[in-house]
């Protein structure tokens, strides 16, 4: 997904950082929320380098006990990037809308828990929404002043709120906070922190189900990545799978429950030949058999 909109205040600042890079002096919009200094420690996140699109947004998506967690890296996003600018769009695979959020590739921050990219605050304020309602959110997050994470239902009454302590300068320690609740309710959460100076990594949230055939997918791509799989068993599972997934789409709910059954078999063959490791194995299977309960059901 690439998105080449940027907003007035990331235009406002270019037009301050023409010199030389020792010789940058930001220039502010009269009308921004920016409360910049020019000194590097106030400065923030943002090291002024020069803006750039971005690509796909990575999304990792794992299934743990029937439960649903979808991983947004920032990873694919560009530097000092609108990751959406427009409403009610989402990354892809996510479940989540970022407004206001940019990308950030190139700054002042270390040891962040993904790859290089990171998601910047540019106002003090910031929501983020969910497609599906979901059960707990968290992130990482490095800030200048605390932040405070608060999650919202679909009657806007507040049911979480956690706040964590500020950690930086310098932004080099990244800690954890998240929210969790007994049912999927949440449908947005806000992030307070302060402009270039709060960012967050490895944004996560868990609890809408993912279809059959998204499981099955999921199943797939697991098997896909395991190095232990030689590509001649990896053709046979799949087939299995892909032999589910046109059941699925024929309706034919009964086949495609004997066809995961039969995939669950040979994964268990495969664990007690020592060709699988055990934990991998039963991932897979605890997977397949959700996925027939559900079909079950
Ligand atoms: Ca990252």
């Amino acid at each position: 997904m690439r998105m080449f909109i940027r907003s007035s205040v990331a235009l406002g600042l270019l037009v301050g950082f023409t010199g030389a890079c020792s010789d940058r002096q930001p220039t502010m919009p009269d009308d921004g929320p920016l409360l910049l200094t020019t000194a590097d420690e106030t400065l923030g996140l943002y090291d002024g380098s020069e803006p750039t699109p971005g690509g796909s947004h990575e999304v990792i998506t794992t299934v743990t006990n029937g439960t649903v967690c979808r991983l947004t890296t920032f990873e694919g996003g560009g530097n000092f990037e609108d990751i959406h600018p427009e409403l009610n769009f989402s990354i892809p695979g996510s479940n989540a809308r970022f407004p206001g959020w940019k990308t950030l590739t190139s700054g002042n921050y270390f040891n962040n828990p993904s790859g290089v990219t990171i998601g910047l605050m540019t106002s003090f304020s910031h929501e983020i929404t969910f497609e599906s309602p979901v059960v707990s959110v968290s992130f990482f997050y490095a800030s200048i002043p605390d932040v405070t994470l608060q999650a919202f239902d679909a009657a806007e009454t507040l049911v979480a709120t956690v706040t964590g302590s500020a950690n930086a300068p310098p932004f080099s320690t990244w800690e954890a906070l998240g929210v969790a609740v007994a049912q999927n309710v949440i449908t947005r959460v806000t992030v307070s922190g302060q402009t270039f100076q709060t960012a967050i990594d490895d944004f996560e949230n868990c609890g809408p189900p993912l279809t059959p055939e998204q499981q099955i997918q999921a199943i797939l791509d697991e098997i896909l990545a395991n190095p232990d799989v030689n590509a001649g068993l990896a053709g046979s599972l799949a087939s299995k799978l892909e032999t589910v997934l046109a059941k699925l789409d024929k309706d034919n709910v009964g086949a495609a429950i004997n066809q995961l059954q039969a995939f669950i078999n040979q994964i268990q063959a495969l664990i007690q030949a020592g060709t699988l490791a055990q934990p991998d194995g039963q991932i897979l299977i605890d997977v397949a058999q959700g996925v027939i309960d559900q079909l079950s059901a």
